[in-house]
């Protein structure tokens, strides 16, 4: 379907979302623990302040029956959710006996659900990659722009990057279509990707990438100031430490030139380490940079501080303070990951190399809501030249699974996980290239023998 068809669609759509919306008393709003989930969230949110409806929102990681069972038993007869639901639409519709229930999300569907009391907005029904073309962000800004509602395009951005939809370091599909946007409160830049380029020290920056990996500079700042010196850039201003938005042109085009040089042996494309910066209007440091605040909620999400990361969307300048903290622990609890990783990475009973995948057992050692960062880092670096990397580790009521598609492996990852988890009585899915799920304790192994069959097909 063309991009103009489905946006009559959704204009369509938005009338039930209208319809139902105003049958409500207190609206019950769940959304998706992530930068996605929390930016969706926050435009959603913006669009009931503007009306003055009432809601309530929570803020969840997973929507497995046992979190439907207790939403059914609270009393409400209006569910909104978004970045979330579609992939249960078989559990929510036990929801639909006590209302009506919207939800806005870009995950596959697990299901065809028709009924009067569900409006269901899923790019895929349109036949439009909700894991790439558009992101639940983007989805509820343009649903949300339907009312006139203003100055959400960063939050779009943001929730869009913070899914790694962006296509070769470009926002594509519906999601680039924000940046044309005449209201967009976002600017774009083109340079080196990195986390830090308007916040950190240079070399800092360089030296904890966790988006490349650059030989000899990864993981030591003197190493990454040596080099910098090498490539004859200063990095101090007076006695100010340089970003790399203070660089000129000039200056960053040499700085890229140096990690390319450096790289040189990766089998990465060389342009990779380039794409656009989003430059936020009216903000400093991290909030300016939509990958740095893409990152610090993602960090928000992880450590139990949605709300935190909720008033940052909204633009509450109070949460800036609490969340610089957040993400200095956040920066520390993956350094840690990291190292623990860097320990096991010879011990093939934590570290299990096949021909095609890497599977790491983060057993407790390492944290569940760590392990998928994990598996994206490894998935961006040059440690193993494989296609998938998946990563274990024990949670609460069973083990997380985290999968990534690491090259141009055409394989889609949310399906085999769905399929291999549901032969455990897991559950799981999620996007082509990347995706989750949960299997009982101690089933690791068996997981790894039935993926392993996947691999083969
Ligand atoms: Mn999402």
């Amino acid at each position: 379907m063309s991009y103009e068809q489905f946006f009559l669609e959704l204009e369509r759509e938005s009338l039930k979302v209208v319809a139902a919306l105003n049958k409500a008393e207190t609206i019950r709003f769940i959304s998706h623990l992530d930068a996605d989930g929390l930016c969706s969230a926050a435009i959603l949110a913006k669009l009931l302040l503007k009306y003055n409806r009432a809601f309530h929102l929570s803020i969840v990681k997973q929507l497995d029956s046992a979190t439907i069972e207790a939403l059914k038993k609270e009393n409400y007869n209006t569910y909104l959710f978004t970045d979330i639901g579609s992939g249960q639409l078989s559990a929510i519709e036990s929801l639909l006996e006590k209302g009506n229930v919207i939800v806005i999300d870009h995950h596959p569907p697990d299901k065809e659900v028709e009924h009067p009391n569900l409006v269901h907005i899923n790019p895929h029904k349109y036949n439009i990659d909700g894991g790439s073309e558009i992101s639940a962000s983007t989805l509820s800004y343009f649903l949300t722009k339907l009312f006139g509602l203003p100055n959400s395009e960063h939050l779009a951005v943001i929730g869009t990057i913070g899914d790694t939809q962006e296509e070769e370091g470009q926002l594509a599909g519906i999601n680039g279509i924000i940046l044309k946007e005449k209201s967009a409160n976002v600017e774009v830049r083109k340079g080196l990707r990195a986390f830090g380029r308007a916040s950190k020290p240079i070399h800092k920056t360089l030296a904890y990438s966790t988006e490349h990996h650059i030989p000899g500079v990864s993981g030591d700042e003197s190493s990454a100031i040596q080099f910098l010196s090498e490539i004859g850039l200063e990095i101090k201003n007076g006695d100010k430490f340089r970003s790399i938005n203070d660089l000129s042109e000039e200056e960053e085009k040499k700085l890229i030139t140096g990690i390319i040089m450096r790289r040189i042996d990766s089998t990465d494309n060389p342009e990779k380490i380039v794409g656009d910066s989003y430059i936020i209007k009216n903000q400093d440091g991290t909030l300016s940079d939509a990958h740095e605040f893409a990152t610090l909620l993602n960090s928000c999400g992880r450590q139990a501080t949605q709300s935190i990361g909720l008033m940052l969307c909204l633009g509450d300048k109070n949460a800036v303070k609490a969340s610089n903290e957040l993400i200095a622990s956040y920066r520390r609890k993956i350094t840690k990951a990291l190292r623990w990783f860097d320990s096991k990475k010879d011990d093939p009973s934590v570290i299990v190399q096949t021909e095609r995948a890497v599977y790491i057992k983060g057993k407790k050692e390492i944290d569940d809501t760590m392990i998928g960062t994990i598996c994206s880092i490894k998935a961006s670096s040059d440690d193993f030249k494989k296609d998938v990397i998946i990563g274990f580790a024990d949670s609460d009521n069973g083990v997380k699974v985290s999968g990534r598609v690491a090259s141009d492996f055409d394989f889609n990852m949310g399906e085999a996980i769905k399929l291999v988890s549901g032969r455990f009585n897991g559950e799981g899915g999620g996007h082509e290239k990347a995706a989750g799920g949960k299997i009982p304790f101690g089933s690791e192994d068996l997981f790894i023998a039935e993926f392993e069959k996947q691999l083969k097909i």
